[in-house]
């Protein structure tokens, strides 16, 4: 059964392939009188887009929003929020040369072998223009969750290929460099590190942090609605993910308990290896979600693979590729994270009230 769809009483359905003429979505759930202009949306949907640094795919979207309905006179009405973005530098012809062929480590061989039909073009649906409309969406979900409860969304870069960037981080400069980077220190070791890949033509991986502040406790749906299970989720449907870390996540292996455990003052807690989630459920601490990115698959260096025919093959993507696509994995997590609380607040309201009332 296909599944273009996600969140509950906030539902999100993205629409639309890497080149055909639009994509989109459709919002439900949005609760009326948000104000919302499409400049708004547009300033997330630049810090996602291609073409705006050396380090990215130089396809050139303009990623011009049009809301088609859900809001009147600047705000939202309650009613379905549907958004479209027109494809307009899409360059099919690149992708001629593969259009019976896979690309090793791609999702192009997973979906001719479900559908028996393959989008070729920029990689229809498994391409990462789809995030576009993620962080559209996400877009609103923070405006609202910054209004309504004062949650703020942080997301950066930690890692790229072998390079640590976040051990000295300096919060408010994480938008002065394409890559999302905390430390402006670290920023011109990742340009050269950026080039000489690019120049090499090969790919690299990264990882991706971000942390949401002010939530309150109580969120989360045990025990098929675990706040973390659903971040969890919307973070593995991210094209490129390949892991997904809670608070200490992987490191919990190697600890004790006695170093685990957050331990709890009158005054707070001590520590968040926990990552602001406890048995599925908000604490009120910082939330902290940290996702991997695989390499990027599309390579113009040769490499073995089959056809569509099971024959033997030597592939070479040509086109406009992201040598990493973590580097501008940061907007589409804070999007999803935004997503998922605005969605988990109205699904607890639905069941304990508006607290923030209390
Ligand atoms: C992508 C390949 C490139 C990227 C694209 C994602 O597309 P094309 O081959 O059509 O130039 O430019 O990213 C976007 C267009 C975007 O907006 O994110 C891929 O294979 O995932």
């Amino acid at each position: 059964m296909s599944d273009n769809s996600f969140g509950k009483l906030l539902r999100v359905t993205t629409f639309g392939e890497s080149h055909g003429p639009a994509i989109g979505c459709v919002i439900d759930g949005c609760p009326p009188h948000l104000e919302i202009e499409p400049e708004e949306i547009k300033r997330e949907l630049e810090r996602r887009a291609t073409g705006r640094s050396r380090h990215t795919s130089q396809r050139r979207e303009a990623d011009d929003v049009q809301i088609l309905s859900g809001v009147f006179e600047g705000r939202t009405t309650g009613t379905s929020i549907a958004l479209l973005i027109e494809n307009t530098d899409a360059r099919s012809k690149d992708y001629g040369n593969i259009k019976n062929q896979f690309r090793p480590g791609h999702a192009d061989f997973t979906y001719w072998k479900k559908y028996g039909i393959r989008d070729y073009r920029g990689g229809g649906r498994s391409s990462a223009r789809e995030t576009t409309m993620r962080v559209a969406a996400g877009a609103i979900a923070r405006k609202w969750l910054r209004q309504e409860l004062g949650i703020e969304i942080q997301g950066w870069l930690a890692q790229l290929g072998p390079i640590r960037t976040d051990e000295n981080p300096q919060w408010d400069t994480v938008d002065d460099n394409p890559f999302f980077c905390p430390d402006p220190a670290r920023v011109s070791e990742l340009e050269a590190f950026m080039d000489a890949l690019r120049k090499s033509g090969d790919s690299v991986g990264a990882r991706v942090n971000v942390v949401a502040r002010n939530v309150p406790a109580g969120l989360g749906e045990p025990v098929y609605g675990k706040l973390d299970a659903e971040l969890a989720s919307a973070m593995m449907s991210i094209n490129a993910a390949k892991a997904v870390e809670i608070g200490a996540g992987f490191a919990s292996v190697e600890q004790k308990g006695t170093e685990h455990r957050d331990e709890m003052t009158p005054g707070g807690f001590l520590s968040n290896h926990a990552g602001g989630i406890l048995g599925g459920i908000s604490s009120g601490q910082d939330i902290l979600v940290s996702t991997a990115f695989k390499p990027t698959s599309s390579l113009r260096l040769p490499g073995r693979s089959i056809d569509q025919d099971g024959q033997e093959i030597e592939i070479v993507t040509k086109g406009r590729h992201d040598p990493c696509v973590g580097i501008r994995a940061t907007p589409i997590v804070e999007a999803m994270m935004a997503l998922v609380l605005m969605d988990h607040v109205l699904r607890d309201r639905g069941q304990m009230g508006d607290r923030s009332k209390d």
